[in-house]
């Protein structure tokens, strides 16, 4: 069947057998791809048949798909033309892992962070009607994202608009983990109602075909059933809110899937079709391990572990760390929006039940909760991604900063990610951090230096902010390790020629890079003096030659740990020195470490300073490997030292 799949045509075109011979062929598809290319699979095996049924029932791209967070939209790129594409799924150049609107006309909005789909479709909905067209407009929402404040704002305005507007709730009960909240018990209760709508639906297909009095008894049977429901499910929370509910349905029954979405195609006001499906699908490992296959790297189909094995990464050096910071102090309380596991808190949750609060994909609610722990004496402790953060920046100001509250907030995956590409790079965290009053900020050089930078913040009693990246620490030794003091730097070697000024994950680049360039720069010079050349002399003459010269040029390699407040005693001293500096850092070159430097340079009107910035351009950054970003970009070790050299 997929090989006759080049359109959302072909797909009307197939029989209801046809179909579900297609979604197994898909779902096989699917599984090679991202057992070889990493991805999102248990979300995407699960919305194989609503795809498809989406696809038969409704015309893209006239009509609107808003996919939530957009992780699940796999089936949607093969049906609309990517069939073969999907072979180069995350990787440079390739296409993207959520939606993208330049990478196809059926991609109507682009998504990567969740809860937004319901607001995107309420807008695109509401133009529909000012220009006068008929289209159709769709979102679909897992159970996890409608945690959101954004994707309640927006039920809250849609139910109310007398508009056309499908809103699909995919209900797998998950959100990356097990889905919690309140939210959850009401669609539990929901998720039994299964036989009483189902029934009626169908009761009610028939009567409307029923002449003459088909209609009013349709009515009758209406009111009947807000009653009865209203018995049965006390609260009907979507129908008081204004949509229309339609479900819960199996979501692997493409027939009922199609006769439901058909249904919500002629009503002309929001409706809200609640659909079952299951997370994982039809590949049995990640079903029974859903959360471990939300997203995962390469891995073995037959046995469903991964390619490579996974090393130490920061977030588990920070998950350890808490926990036995957590043993000595028992004011320390931790918070997740829904991302236990990656921010590394499974352990914490483990050994302190009472002390740790998973709020759902909820960054706003994370942050201002943290707050007010915080007024009452508890130090919470809020590990959230770099690009998540951003959804709590008004919390993070008003709420922490303003009134100097001493809530950590753990910057994780901050810089490049990598293949989740430009909705998820955390490249803009320091830039919007910096601007705030109150906040310390710091990034730690290695996993020794988080843990020091925690014991820190514990103590520190004033709001925090460190920032570390995804991933392992780089494998260099460093000379030495300071302990960390308030807005002190760290000189990790010294020179006189150039200054390399690092924060967190870039301070072994810069290390490496002095090293380098002190090497280059002696043979250069070495070669350039009259009569003497690498081979001339003995072996010891050389040594003591090189030596000279190594002394000649040298680096200075400055940790700066804190982006604020920053060492400007320290960096002062070294550029006035040196009078040539470096800055590097992962992260956006507008207000960052670069604009820091800058502006100390300026104020502290240091004269004939040649200086020079590595970090990312005003730019989204796309997907790719995090080496072959930093590669494009010219982050890396080898494309610093020839600009340097030139
Ligand atoms: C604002 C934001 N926070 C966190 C995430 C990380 N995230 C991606 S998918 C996901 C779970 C989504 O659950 P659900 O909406 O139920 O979709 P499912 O994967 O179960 O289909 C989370 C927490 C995100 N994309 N956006």
């Amino acid at each position: 069947m997929l090989e006759k799949i080049n359109s959302p045509e072909d797909v009307k075109k197939l029989s209801i057998d046809e179909q579900k011979k297609l979604a197994e062929e898909i779902r096989k598809y699917i599984l090679e791809v991202v057992s070889e290319n990493g991805g999102h699979l248990a979300s995407n095996l699960g919305v194989v048949e609503l795809t498809i049924a989406l696809h038969s029932v409704f015309d893209v791209p006239k009509d609107k798909i808003v996919w939530d967070v957009g992780h699940q939209s796999y089936t949607h790129k093969i049906i609309t033309g990517r069939k073969e594409e999907l072979k180069t799924l995350r990787k440079l150049g390739g296409i993207a892992g959520f939606p993208k609107t330049n990478e196809s006309e059926s991609d109507c909005f682009n998504t990567g962070h969740s809860g937004t789909s319901i607001s995107a479709a309420l807008g695109m909905a509401r133009a529909r009607d000012i220009e006068g067209k008929d289209n159709s407009v769709i979102a679909v929402i897992g159970d996890g994202a409608l945690t959101g404040g954004i994707a309640l704002e927006a039920l809250n305005d849609a139910g109310y608009s007398n508009t056309q507007l499908t809103v699909i709730l995919n209900d797998n009960e998950m959100s990356i983990s097990k889905n919690i909240g309140g939210l959850n018990m009401f669609l539990s209760k929901l998720r039994t109602k299964k036989a009483y709508t189902t029934t009626n639906i169908s009761v009610k297909k028939f009567l409307y075909k029923v002449p003459v009095i088909g209609k009013p008894i349709v009515k009758i049977v209406q009111k009947v059933k807000r009653s009865i429901k209203q018995l049965i499910i006390p609260k009907m929370f979507f129908e008081d809110i204004g949509f229309k509910y339609l479900g819960p349905v199996d979501g692997h029954d493409l027939e009922k899937l199609e006769s439901l979405l058909r249904v919500s195609k002629q009503i002309k006001e929001p409706v809200l079709i609640h659909v079952l499906t299951k997370k994982g699908k039809g590949y049995e490992i990640a079903e029974q391990n859903p959360d471990k296959f939300h997203a995962t790297s390469p891995f073995d189909i037959e046995t469903g572990k991964p390619k490579k094995p996974k090393s130490k990464d920061y977030s588990k050096v920070f998950g350890e760390k808490l926990v036995s910071l957590a043993k000595e102090n028992p004011k320390i309380v931790a918070i997740t929006a829904s991302m236990k596991d990656g921010t590394g808190l499974t352990e914490f949750a483990k050994e302190f039940p009472k002390r740790f609060f998973d709020v759902g994909i909820a960054e706003q609610h994370a942050v201002c909760l943290a707050a007010g722990m915080a007024k009452e004496g508890l130090i919470p402790v809020v590990p959230i991604y770099s690009t998540f953060y951003q959804r709590a920046f008004d919390q993070v100001i008003h709420d922490i900063a303003l009134q100097n509250l001493p809530v950590i907030m753990c910057v994780d995956r901050a810089g490049i990610v990598g293949a989740d590409g430009e909705t998820h790079q955390g490249t803009l965290d320091m830039a919007f951090f910096r601007l705030v009053p109150n906040l310390t900020i710091m990034a730690p050089k290695n996993f020794k230096e988080l843990e020091d930078m925690l014991d820190f913040a514990v103590g520190y009693g004033k709001p925090v902010v460190i920032r570390y990246p995804r991933g392992g620490e780089d494998a260099i030794q460093f000379p030495k390790e300071d302990k960390i003091t308030l807005g002190k730097a760290e000189i990790l070697k010294e020179g006189k020629d150039l200054t390399i000024i690092a924060i967190g994950k870039t301070v072994a680049r810069a290390m490496k890079v002095a090293e380098k360039l002190e090497k280059q720069m002696s043979e250069k010079t070495d070669a350039k003096q009259p009569g003497r050349s690498e081979t001339s002399g003995t072996f010891e003459e050389n040594q003591q030659a090189n030596k000279k010269i190594g002394e000649k040029y040298s680096v200075e390699v400055i940790n700066a740990r804190f982006l604020k407040p920053l060492d400007k005693e320290t960096i002062k001293k070294s550029i006035e020195k040196t009078k040539n500096v470096i800055t590097i850092e992962d992260g956006t070159i507008i207000n960052g470490l670069a604009t820091a430097i800058k502006e100390l340079i300026v104020d502290e009107k240091l004269e004939d300073i040649n200086v020079k910035s590595y970090a990312y351009p005003d730019k989204f950054i796309q997907h790719g490997t995090v080496e072959e970003l930093e590669r494009l970009y010219k982050q890396d070790e080898d494309s610093i030292i020839s600009a340097v050299e030139k």
